[in-house]
Parts: C-alpha cells; sequence; structure tokens
C-alpha cells in the first residue's frame, strides 16, 4: 500500500470523524442507550435505502457473542471502484467521510434515513472496530477501521456467490456508556421498519442468547393495523391509501375496532414521530372533517376531534424530500406545507374509499356518533366549567400537599396509595421538593372507559391537575409541574393492581412522560431483618436469601411489611423516599407497540388472550419495563 500518500489524502476525512469522537451527542443524540441503538438503525438505514430503491429483499442483524454487532443486506453492495475526486474507494469514502450518506446519484433522496440522518461513517468513528464486506461482481472485498481509521485500503478477498455488503462493528467502550445491546429495543425497531416497508425480509438473531425473530409483512402499514388490532375486535377490513404529490408520498392505513382507545403511530421518512407534527394535524383534520360530513347526512350531529378518535387504529407514513424534525425529542415533523398535502390526500382517499364501501361508513360513522352522543350526554349531566375548571385552572386538588420549590426539574410528586400511609408519606418528605397525593381505593380502569368518563373521576382529575400537564388534546408536557413522577403502592396483590391502573394511565394518557423518563416506581422494602441491635431493610426476596445465609437465622428476627402503612414516617423516607438511598425504578417503554398490545390484553376485555397472556408470562419475575 501507498502509505504516506494514503494517509494524507485522509487527513480532511478524519478530521470529520475525530469531530464525531469529540462531540458523539451532536451526531447521535446521546451516549447512553439511545445513542448505543442509535448505531444499528443509522446502519440498517443503509440497507433500508437500496430496499427502497427495489435492490435489497433481505436484511439480517445479528448481535454476536462478543459484543458486536452485524447487519447484513443482500442490495449491490458499496462501489468498490476508487473514487476520482477522493482518490480512495467508494466503500473508504462512505465508511470515512461525513454526510456521504452513502449515496452518490444526487436523484435518489434518502426516504429512510436515521433520527440524525448522519450516515454510517457516524457509526465508523464511534466503533473501536468496523469491518466491510462487500460482494459485487462475483467477487469479495473487505476493509477495517479502527475508531474510523482504516488499517488498510479496500482490498479483494477471493470471490463470493451473492452480492450484498455486511458492516460488524463494535462500539468504542471509551466513547458510550454502555455498549450492551438489548434485542428487545433492536427487535422492535425492526419489526416497525419492516412493516413500514413492505415485504422486506429483516431478521434478527441474538448470539447471546439464541433469541431471533424474523419479520417480513406483505401487506406493509396494513398489517401493521391489524397487528396492532389484535385481541381487539376490528369494525371494519382496514382501509388504506397511499399516493405521492408534490414528491411526498402519504401512506395512510385506518382499521376502528369497538375499544375506546386510540392506537396511532406517525412515521415521516420510517422515523416514529411520536411528538406527531404537521402530517399529524393534517391527518386529524381531514379524519374529523370527511367522517363529519358523512355523520351529518345522517344525524344532526356534530363530531369533535375526540369522537372520531376513539377506537380508531391507524398509521400514517409519510416519505418526504427534507424532512425538519422539531420538539423536544426532534420527533416532531416540523415541514409547514405537509398539513395541507396530507389534509388532501386523507380527504380525498377517505371519500373515495368511502363512497365505494357503504357498509364500513356506517359502522365506522355508527361508532363515532355514538361516541358524540355519549359526549354530549355527559356534558348535559354536569357542569362543563368544572371539567375545564379542575383540569385547567391553577387551583390545585385539596389533598395534594406541595412542595415549596416550583422548577419542575427537581420536583417530585409522589402517587400514594390510600390516606394512611399518605399521611405518613407528608409527615416523612422533604417538603422542599416533594409533592405528596394520596389516592383513595381503586383506581378508574381508563383501558374501558370514555374519555368524557375520565374526566368526571375524582382521582384521575386530582392527578391530571396536580401534574399541571393535562390530557387528550389539551395535553402539554412542558407544562408539568414534576419531573419524576413516583407510584408508591403496598407490595401485595391490591397495590400491585392499582400499580398496573396507573400504568394504563399514563401509557395512555400520558404517554409522553414515559417517553421523557418522567414516571418512575417507588421500591419500597419488602423486610426489615433485625439480628440484636442491629437492623437493615431488604428490598427482594434474594437479598433476604443472601442476608439469612450471612448472618445465620438463630437470634434474627424477619419483619415483613405488606404495607406502606406499616412504616412509621421516618422509615418511609429513610427506605423509600430519602433520594440519597432509595431505590427508583424507572418505567421505561422501549416499544410503545408492544405495550399498547399488552395494555390491551390485560386492561381490556376479552378474557382469552388476558389468560393467555398470564400464563406464558407467570413465569418471569415482575418487570416494570412496560
Ligand atoms: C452507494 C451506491 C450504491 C450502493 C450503495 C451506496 C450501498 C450502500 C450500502 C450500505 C449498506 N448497504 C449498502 N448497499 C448499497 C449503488 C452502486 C451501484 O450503482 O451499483
Amino acid at each position: 500500500m501507498d502509505g504516506d500518500n494514503y494517509n494524507t489524502q485522509n487527513i480532511q476525512v478524519l478530521s470529520g470523524l475525530s469531530a464525531v469522537r469529540k462531540r458523539p451527542g451532536m451526531y447521535i443524540g446521546s451516549t447512553g442507550p439511545q445513542g448505543l441503538h442509535h448505531l444499528v438503525y443509522e446502519a440498517v438505514d443503509n440497507s433500508i435505502d437500496e430496499a427502497m430503491m427495489g435492490f435489497c429483499t433481505k436484511i439480517i442483524v445479528i448481535i454476536h457473542k462478543e459484543g458486536s454487532v452485524s447487519v447484513e443486506d443482500d442490495g449491490r453492495g458499496i462501489p468498490t471502484d476508487i473514487h476520482p475526486k477522493f482518490n480512495i474507494s467508494g466503500v473508504e469514502l462512505v465508511m470515512t467521510k461525513l454526510h456521504a450518506g452513502g449515496k452518490f446519484d444526487k436523484d435518489s433522496y434518502k426516504v429512510s434515513g436515521g433520527l440524525h440522518g448522519v450516515g454510517i461513517s457516524v457509526v465508523n468513528a464511534l466503533s473501536s472496530r468496523l469491518d466491510v464486506v462487500v460482494c459485487r461482481n462475483k467477487k469479495k472485498f473487505v476493509q477495517s477501521f479502527e475508531r474510523g481509521k482504516p488499517l488498510f485500503p479496500l482490498k479483494e478477498d477471493g470471490g463470493c456467490e451473492n452480492r450484498g455488503t455486511t458492516v460488524r462493528f463494535l462500539p468504542d467502550k471509551e466513547i458510550f456508556e454502555s455498549i450492551e445491546f438489548s434485542f428487545d429495543t433492536l427487535s422492535a425497531r425492526l419489526r416497525e421498519l419492516a412493516f413500514l416497508n413492505k415485504g422486506l425480509s429483516i431478521g434478527i438473531a441474538d448470539e447471546r442468547t439464541g433469541r431471533e425473530n424474523n419479520f417480513k409483512y406483505d401487506g406493509g402499514i396494513v398489517s401493521f393495523v391489524e397487528f396492532l388490532n389484535q385481541g381487539k375486535s376490528p369494525l371494519h377490513e382496514a382501509i388504506h391509501f397511499e399516493k405521492e404529490k408534490d414528491g411526498n408520498i402519504i401512506e395512510i392505513a385506518i382499521q376502528y375496532n369497538d375499544s375506546y382507545q386510540e392506537s396511532l403511530f406517525s412515521f415521516a421518512n420510517s422515523i416514529n414521530t411520536v411528538e406527531g407534527g404537521t402530517h399529524l394535524t393534517g391527518f386529524r383534520s381531514a379524519l374529523t372533517r370527511t367522517i363529519n360530513t358523512y355523520a351529518q347526512k345522517r344525524d344532526d350531529i356534530k363530531l369533535a376531534n375526540e369522537d372520531v378518535r376513539e377506537g380508531l387504529t391507524a398509521v400514517i407514513s409519510v416519505k418526504i424530500q427534507e424532512p425538519q424534525f422539531e420538539g423536544q425529542t426532534k420527533t416532531k415533523l416540523g415541514n409547514s406545507d405537509l398539513k395541507g398535502i396530507v389534509e388532501s390526500v386523507v380527504g380525498y382517499g377517505l371519500n373515495t374509499y368511502f363512497s365505494e364501501n357503504p357498509d364500513t361508513v356506517r359502522k365506522v360513522i355508527d361508532k363515532c356518533i355514538n361516541a358524540a352522543k355519549a359526549r354530549e350526554a355527559a356534558k348535559k349531566a354536569r357542569d362543563l366549567t368544572r371539567r375545564k375548571g379542575a383540569l385547567n385552572s391553577h387551583s390545585l386538588p385539596g389533598k395534594l400537599a406541595d412542595c415549596q420549590d416550583d422548577n419542575p426539574s427537581s420536583c417530585e410528586i409522589y402517587l400514594v396509595e390510600g390516606d394512611s400511609a399518605g399521611g405518613s408519606a407528608k409527615s416523612g418528605r422533604d417538603r422542599k421538593f416533594q409533592a405528596i397525593l394520596p389516592l383513595r381505593g381503586k383506581i378508574l380502569n381508563v383501558e374501558k372507559t370514555r374519555l368524557h368518563k375520565i374526566f368526571e373521576n375524582e382521582e384521575i382529575t386530582s392527578m391530571i391537575t396536580a401534574i399541571g400537564c393535562s390530557i387528550a388534546e389539551e395535553f402539554d408536557i412542558t407544562k408539568a409541574r414534576y419531573h419524576k413522577i413516583i407510584i408508591m403502592t403496598d407490595a401485595d396483590v391490591d397495590g400491585a393492581h392499582i400499580r398496573t391502573l396507573l400504568l394504563t394511565f399514563f401509557f395512555r394518557h400520558m404517554k409522553q412522560l414515559i417517553e421523557k423518563g418522567y414516571l418512575y416506581i417507588a421500591q419500597p422494602p419488602l423486610f426489615m431483618v433485625k439480628k440484636g441491635k442491629k437492623s437493615e431493610y431488604l428490598y427482594d426476596d434474594a437479598a433476604l436469601d443472601t442476608k439469612l445465609k450471612e448472618i445465620g437465622k438463630e437470634g434474627t428476627a424477619v419483619q415483613r411489611y405488606k404495607g406502606l402503612g406499616e412504616m412509621n414516617p421516618s422509615q418511609l423516607w429513610e427506605t423509600t423516599m430519602n433520594p440519597a438511598g432509595r431505590r427508583l425504578l424507572k418505567v421505561t417503554m422501549n416499544d410503545a407497540v408492544e405495550a399498547d398490545k399488552i395494555f390491551t390484553i390485560l386492561m381490556g376485555d376479552e378474557v382469552e388472550p388476558r389468560k393467555h397472556f398470564i400464563q406464558s408470562h407467570a413465569h418471569e419475575v415482575a418487570n416494570l419495563d412496560i
């Protein structure tokens, strides 16, 4: 190899990659678990691009034993010839040049695009080792890198039968907090990508555990809504349409079910736009308007947005030239022209579909009119100002013991089961930053409840008011008054049930709180072990076992705590509330689709799938990831 010359030409490129290593967060969002997994998505996106252009049918992701991940596709293979301007191979260019994105031909726009759309060179920069294998024209080529630096130029390494690209990388321990990949997190995203790219086969295998999944959905997002509606009762065949307008591709799948919940997922260039955006606004507006036109032919009733959301399962996928991502987590589509475009495409598509499918129209309109009637009846039956007052006002619920501080990021609220534990928590807390809201009795099962009923429930409204960010159309996460919302229930069956009901409420109505990492579960101790004058709190059975083995059973008293009420205020503070020693479980959701299904099954009204779920999960320990 032509050593010196080779290095000189790469100085510019390498200084680009060293910028990535200096400020990884700017390129992949964070160096935590999200950023780590983002590396895989970035690598997969290149293969997805190949698939979207019609050259790749299969992608295989493998988590290897030693912690690296490989992404293999059967696309055309990254070009191996020497690029005239840079004088290095196409492979090396793609792997080392920032924002190259892998595409030489400008005509083809990148429609998958990782969240940050930075290209695979960023993966290379942040990997202690990366190996690429390209098969093109029956020849095999290889090149290896360490922390972005090529160890040698691309070289031929024998022949091969099939074409394609394999990129295998080991994330750099010096960069990431942890380099342990989660099979479930990757699997969830790959399934989503398989839904969004119909017919594409995506497999994932975990060599550490032997787990594997294979995804291929010939129905695309129609399969997606059908999947979301499993365990629910759909009212009609999925409605589907896809249209290109002004260079944007808009694809919609809709299927109502008989529940009161909405399950809606929106995507822009395959990115889950959790915070919504212009495409979603356009969709909602067209849906309400179109259904209203039909409803008014039948009944003199005006449907509100929330009436057409009841029982709606929908997937919206737009593919656009230059997506602008905004919002707190950069998952809100900002392109202003998309609102009108989606609105007109959805209006037209729905009208066409409805005019050809009168049976479906009737079922959908019935459902929405029912929702509207229930809402209006409830409205008449109560003082409207109360709802507005209860949810938006500055009058906090009477039983809330608020904290003194008013900076949300340093404030916490404990949602405590029962008045007596609530009382202990109020005396035991640090009132400067800890607020207490006692909850009485069972919490409403929101899974089986219409929105307006939710507004009538006192426990729920007091929670909504205390937290401050409202729900439904008025939901606004920036108004959250606490950045730690801590569920504290007894360690018994009732406590577990209340916890599940609360989780269901947060998942259905304040999902973004979970996504922001604001929701926690307190971990009160299960035991106190006393020997002589020494006592110690233990938090699970395993810890108790270990302790008893260590100190011996003789002369040891074990007290089992069943309820929070068994602890006095100072014990509660010491064991469960004092930030210095307490344990908190953060509620995370690495798969919103899976969580949706789990809540449907756990809290919905079909008994069979629930039985199956409980049986097939009975062997697992309680897992508070939802
Ligand atoms: C640039 C041009 C061509 C293919 C690719 C990039 C490509 C990149 C990656 C990254 C992972 N898998 C990939 N597969 C393809 C087209 C080359 C041609 O015209 O044959």
